[in-house]
Order: C-alpha cells, then sequence, then structure tokens
C-alpha cells in the first residue's frame, strides 16, 4: 500500500484529531489505518524564524505506521497568511461575502511565502512512491510549490468550503495565480455538484480551461480531474445507545431545539435567532413549550470581521428572552464556549429539531451528526438551509431559505407537528445517505481516484511534471514581481489583530 501525505493548515496528534470533530476525524482514521505523513502548521506562533524550516517530526503509538511533521508559524505569518489572505480573503469571497473582503491589505505575498516555505520543508519527507493530498484554501498555492521542486507524485487537492460563482472569484485581485494554481493538482476534490461547476466555469473564464471529451479539464498543457466527493461522518460513532437523562431536557416540558455552529459570519446566525423569535411571537402557544440551545463556540477572534457577530447575538438573544422570557423558561440557551464531543451525541438526540441555517456552508457536518444520534423510534427533524452543501444530500430535511424568516418560523412548526411515522419515514431515508457517503467511503473514493488518475497520467501521453514546472516557474515569477511586500502600501488597511505568541485552539477552527 503506498504512502499517504496528507498536508492541512492545521495538524494536530492523532489522540486529539479524534476529538476534535469535523473532518480530523476522518484524516486521524485514514492514518491509522494506512502508513502515512500528516504534514502542517502545530498551530504555536514564535516571535522569528529560527529553524521553523525544520519541521519537527513525531510518531505516536496510536498512529501505527504513521507520523507526524510539524512546523510553527512566524507572528508576521500567521496575521499575513492565516487571519490575513486565508480568513480575511478567501474565506469571505468562497462565502459569498466580497463585502468583507481585505483585498488590498497586502496579504498575498506571505500567502505564498508559507506556501513555499511549507514545500521546501515537506520535500525532503517524500518517498518516490507516494501519494499526497493537500486540504483547503490555505494551501491553494501548495502543488505549484512543490512542483517547482521537483516533485511528480500524484497530488490531490480538497477544498472543504464552498467554491463562489466565477464572477465572485474573478473579484480576487490575485484569481490568475490561483486558477494557475489550481491546475497544478491531478485531482481537485469538492463538497458539491455545484461546486464543481462553479469550478470548471472559474477556470474556463480565468485560464481558459477546457473541458475534455472524458470529463478532465485542460489548461497550461496539464489535465486535471475536478470531482463531487461530499464529506461524511463515521454515523456510528453517534447511533444507537441511550443518552445521558441529564442533558436531554433543556427545561422541564420544553422540547429543545438545537443549534451548534462556530461563531462564524457564514452560519446565518443572527437570522436563526431572529427566525425563532419571529416563531414565538406568530405562533404564542408555544412560548414556554420550546427552548433554543445554540452552542457557539468562539473562532478566530483577532480576525475584524468576526468581532461584530458576538455583540449582535448577545444584543438579539437578550432582546428575545427579555421579551418573552418568564421566571421558569428562557427561550434561548446561547452558550458561547466549546462543548465537550462526548456530551453532543445526547444533545442532538435529546433535541426535537436540528436547526442548521448557514448562510453559506461547504458541508455542515453538524446536521449528519444530528441525524445519526436520533433514536430512530422516535427521531427528531433537522431543519436545514438550502445553502449548505449538505442540502444537495440531505433532502429529507426541511430545507429553508435562511434568509427567510418567515419561512424559517413556519418550518420549526411545522417540524414540532410532524408526526411519528412522517419523522421515521424520513429519518430513515437520511440515514441511507449518511451510511452510503460516510467517511471512510469520502477519503476511499478520492483516494482511489487520484491513484487512477495518477496511472492514467503516467500511461498517456501527457507532458511531464517538467513542462508543468517551467509554466509555475515563471507563474511564480511574476506573481513576486506584482505582489507588493507587506506591509509597504499605502492601501493597507489593518484588518487583524494577531494575537500571537500562543498555541491557538486546535477546535474550532
Ligand atoms: C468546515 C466547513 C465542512 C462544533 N462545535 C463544537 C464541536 N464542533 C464540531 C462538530 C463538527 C465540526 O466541529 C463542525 O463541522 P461543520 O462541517 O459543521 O463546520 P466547519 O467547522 O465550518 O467545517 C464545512 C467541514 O469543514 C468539513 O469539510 O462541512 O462546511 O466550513 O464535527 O461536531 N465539537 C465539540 N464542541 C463544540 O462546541 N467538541
Amino acid at each position: 500500500m503506498r504512502r499517504i501525505v496528507l498536508v492541512s493548515n492545521r495538524v494536530m496528534e492523532l489522540r486529539k484529531a479524534a476529538q476534535a470533530g469535523g473532518v480530523a476525524v476522518a484524516l486521524a482514521e485514514l492514518l491509522r489505518e494506512r502508513p502515512g505523513l500528516w504534514f502542517g502548521w502545530n498551530g504555536k506562533v514564535v516571535e522569528e524564524h529560527d529553524s521553523t524550516d525544520i519541521p519537527e517530526l513525531r510518531t505516536a503509538k496510536s498512529a501505527g505506521r504513521s507520523a507526524i511533521a510539524t512546523l510553527p508559524l512566524t507572528a508576521a505569518e500567521h496575521r499575513d497568511y492565516y487571519l490575513g489572505y486565508s480568513n480575511s480573503v478567501l474565506w469571505p469571497v468562497f462565502h459569498n461575502r466580497l463585502d468583507l473582503a481585505q483585498f488590498d491589505a497586502g496579504f498575498y505575498a506571505r500567502y505564498i511565502g508559507v506556501n513555499d516555505r511549507f514545500a521546501r520543508a515537506l520535500r525532503p519527507l517524500i518517498q518516490p512512491d507516494d501519494i499526497i493530498w493537500i486540504h483547503d484554501y490555505h494551501l491553494i498555492p501548495l502543488a505549484a510549490e512543490l512542483r517547482r521542486a521537483g516533485v511528480d507524485n500524484p497530488i490531490g487537492f480538497y477544498l472543504h468550503i464552498p467554491v463562489p460563482p466565477s464572477q465572485t472569484f474573478l473579484a480576487i485581485p490575485e484569481y490568475r495565480e490561483l486558477a494557475r494554481a489550481l491546475t497544478a493538482y491531478d485531482l481537485i476534490g469538492l463538497q458539491t455538484q455545484a461546486d464543481v461547476a462553479n469550478l470548471i466555469q472559474f477556470l474556463e473564464d480565468s485560464v481558459s480551461g477546457r473541458i475534455l471529451q472524458d470529463g478532465r479539464v485542460s489548461a497550461f498543457d496539464h489535465r486535471l480531474s475536478i470531482k463531487r466527493f461530499p464529506v461524511g461522518i463515521d454515523a456510528d460513532v453517534f447511533a444507537g445507545g441511550a443518552p445521558e437523562e441529564k442533558l436531554v431536557q433543556a427545561t422541564e416540558g420544553a422540547d429543545r431545539i438545537i443549534g451548534v455552529d462556530r461563531l462564524d459570519y457564514s452560519k446565518g446566525l443572527a437570522q436563526k435567532f431572529r427566525a425563532f423569535g419571529r416563531f414565538l411571537e406568530k405562533y404564542p402557544e408555544y412560548q414556554r413549550k420550546v427552548v433554543l440551545s445554540q452552542i457557539a463556540p468562539p473562532t478566530r477572534e483577532s480576525v475584524e470581521a468576526y468581532t461584530d457577530i458576538r455583540q449582535t447575538l448577545e444584543a438579539l438573544s437578550g432582546k428575545i428572552n427579555g421579551m418573552f422570557g418568564e421566571l421558569d423558561w428562557v427561550p434561548i440557551h446561547y452558550i458561547h464556549r466549546s462543548a465537550p464531543r462526548d456530551k453532543l451525541r445526547d444533545v442532538y438526540r435529546g433535541s426535537r429539531i436540528g436547526f442548521f441555517t448557514p448562510l453559506r456552508d461547504g458541508m455542515n457536518l453538524v446536521s449528519k451528526e444530528y441525524v445519526a444520534s436520533q433514536d430512530p423510534a422516535d427521531p427528531g427533524v433537522p431543519i436545514l438551509s438550502r445553502f449548505a452543501g449538505a442540502a444537495e444530500q440531505l433532502v429529507d430535511a426541511l430545507i429553508v431559505n435562511p434568509y427567510n424568516i418567515e419561512e424559517i418560523a413556519d418550518a420549526i412548526k411545522t417540524a414540532l407537528e410532524m408526526d411519528k411515522s412522517e419523522r421515521i419515514d424520513r429519518y430513515n431515508r437520511l440515514m441511507a445517505v449518511i451510511r452510503a457517503y460516510d467517511s471512510a467511503t469520502w477519503s476511499s473514493s478520492f483516494l482511489n481516484t487520484l491513484e487512477a488518475t495518477a496511472r492514467e497520467r503516467s500511461l498517456s501521453f501527457a507532458p511531464s511534471n517538467a513542462s508543468i514546472r517551467s509554466s509555475m516557474d515563471k507563474l511564480a515569477r511574476s506573481s513576486r514581481r506584482t505582489s507588493r511586500p507587506p506591509g509597504d502600501s499605502f492601501l493597507k488597511t489593518p484588518s487583524t489583530r494577531d494575537k500571537s505568541h500562543k498555541t491557538q485552539p486546535s477546535r474550532p477552527e
């Protein structure tokens, strides 16, 4: 079995990764099953560059034949690469929030700089037979940098967040460089069919990519496959067993509606609170009969665009609780902390409604975790945004427009009044999809496709990576000429407050 090299922005001990939730669980599981190396940032921020180019290599007992290799970031890299270009340019644009993107802050040079440094540090650790799987928007240029360093191995990329419509993507000043960097991969995996269509359109518009008869995309004499691999969960971790009783009842006699979202503007939390307030107003017979428990752990607090959300939600929950609450009933339980992972399943299971209404989301694993945790004999009902990637699969949830407050308020009522047989029917259909596309299927189907793509490449007359390398060299020269050094611009806006010199929380990101 070929060794797998996983690269992601954040790397953690496998034991911690299994507890962290999200996709880290699936990656840790993969490394337990096959020989591998997991490479990336260790979450530490250091003052200066001293020895930051030599990765710390570790093998853990729980990791079997696998190892992790990590590097710290410098304070400037953390500010410009992580908080800056990744989370103040790419994240907002990819979630359709051009208004929040800090295009003029000069972050791009350090984004490329970190990808270049990661490629140089990773290069000596790569063996000829390895397959390389790179994750997420922080590392788009990594394959191009690895090719420039002489790596010929198959390289795949998985984007966990949505691909915006081409017109939105084209607004990024460095769109050409990003498009070119994407074409250095052999395989790009995306969450939904809509994402696949958007990315193909973007490559057509930006670098004259062409769709070939075999479905691949050709650009710069290179052929790449772009396919949908929806991220899944390990359903068995959530299914089965009775929940811990004390977590089930929110308030005596009241049904619980549960929301679990990082405190991110993409998650639509303000609209969710307003819709719940509207529901209580429109259907007063439900006052005292339901409680909304919203777990919203802090995230990226140093990024300016995140500072207002907390205040908005505190004000909204205070207003709704003040307007409708009674001495023995508080309508919204708003918890701005992370909940222990082993309690989540019980809270999901004890909730009559799962309330997931992001304005935009790559997938939304929480909605799958909620369904998998339900009692098959008396399941709850998920309400799900049509703009979450999960809506392409979970068509038997109550699908809503997260901007339409009236529609959501009505969906809460529908969910509360749905009879048991319909709830069971919907649950069975949802579970069939969640089980068919679980986390193991996700990683194995991506890796099988990457290996097949690489085999075809070695058999075909496709140009060698030398030609990709020379095209990437040209690109690197031109992008280094055009990108301003950070801190060197009159346009620069202080968009991130760097709270560096400490280890960043491993979850939520
Ligand atoms: C990104 C994309 C895509 C959440 N709060 C707590 C907690 N969690 C765990 C959940 C779940 C994970 O974190 C969240 O995953 P989501 O998919 O819902 O959302 P993002 O964090 O935005 O993830 C997303 C995903 O990547 C995977 O590709 O689906 O679209 O944005 O597992 O359970 N875990 C604990 N306490 C919490 O308070 N322990």
